[in-house]
């Protein structure tokens, strides 16, 4: 496994575990990219660990819970709903628009991302190529999980808190996110681990490896043979799994490696 920096860039190489030897991207090659809370911080949204992280300062249990949640639904909401304002004035930012453009310039590309703010969507990824794994905090639903109320689209900023009960059993409507000890979606979990186990090049990009099941789809990958290829600031628990670590910003790492890694042919 190798660390180095973005201007050693030229010369890539592969000293990881499986895959050595440069190798190049075409048209045929699957790629996957699992993404976290770095890919969107140049767009100004915050981490959740490390200097600044929102998880610094706040009592997780209270309030990315279910049961924290409905304990005071009123906190969970000024929570959330501060983030929903910070996040609305957010733009995608070249790491964003690196997969997008990926996917437009006919490259096989997915993207499963643990991020909830929808960025990868305005950057121009096709619905059916991105798995939110841990849901978006722009859809709300019922935090009765009996309730046949169907989970909508809500991107109002302020949200009115008057619609924030469910109109079919009364409980509060909480955001369509993955709490912690909280089950994630059978079906994108299906569905991840199927498009995981076929992909040739598997991207980690700006996640602290930290939160699962998330952060097991880099050793599935590498497992299933693909090549996997870390994308962060510093090195993370994933760096081991991974053959290569590249340090630096992903709005600018991605698309110099993708320059290189197709001889030129991707660009934007
Ligand atoms: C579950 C949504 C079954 C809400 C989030 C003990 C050991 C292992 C696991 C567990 C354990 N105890 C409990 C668990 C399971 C738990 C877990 O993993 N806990 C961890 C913390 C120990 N997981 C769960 O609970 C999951 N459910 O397991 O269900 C179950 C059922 C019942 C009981 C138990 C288990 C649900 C997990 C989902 C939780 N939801 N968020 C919200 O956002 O409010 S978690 C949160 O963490 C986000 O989703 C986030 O996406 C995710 C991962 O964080 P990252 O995205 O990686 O962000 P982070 O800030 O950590 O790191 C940013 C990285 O970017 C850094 O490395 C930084 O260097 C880098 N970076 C910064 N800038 C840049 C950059 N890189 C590149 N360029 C830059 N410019």
């Amino acid at each position: 496994m190798s660390v180095w920096g973005t201007d050693d860039m030229m010369n890539f190489h592969n000293t990881g575990p499986k895959h050595d030897g440069p190798f190049k991207i075409t048209k045929k090659t699957k790629i996957t990219a699992l993404c976290g809370a770095g890919i969107s911080a140049e767009s100004g949204v915050p981490t959740y660990r490390g200097s600044g992280g929102l998880w610094n300062n706040i009592r997780i249990q209270e309030i990315a819970t279910p049961h924290g949640f409905l304990a005071d639904p009123e906190r969970g909401w000024e929570f959330y709903g501060e983030r929903r304002k910070n996040m609305a004035k957010c733009q995608p930012n070249p790491g964003h628009i690196a997969l997008a453009e990926l996917e437009k310039q006919g490259y096989d590309v997915f993207t499963i991302t643990q991020n909830i703010d929808g960025l990868q969507h305005r950057a121009g990824s096709s619905k059916h190529k991105v798995i939110e794994i841990h849901g978006s905090l722009w859809r709300i639903k019922c935090s009765n999980i009996s309730c046949d109320m169907e989970v909508f689209d809500n991107t109002d900023v302020p949200i009115d808190p008057s619609i924030l009960e469910c109109k079919i059993c009364g409980s509060p409507l909480r955001p369509a996110v993955v709490f912690f000890q909280e089950m994630l979606d059978p079906r994108l979990m299906a569905e991840a681990e199927r498009r995981t186990k076929e992909t040739d090049l598997f991207f980690v990009i700006g996640t602290s490896g930290t939160v699962y099941p998330a952060a097991g789809f880099a050793q599935i990958a590498g497992a299933f043979g693909a090549r996997v290829v870390e994308m962060n600031l510093e090195e993370t628990p994933l760096s081991h799994v991974c053959d290569e670590t590249i340090l630096g910003p992903s709005g600018e790492t991605l698309q110099k490696l993708l320059h290189e890694l197709t001889d030129g042919e991707f660009k934007f």
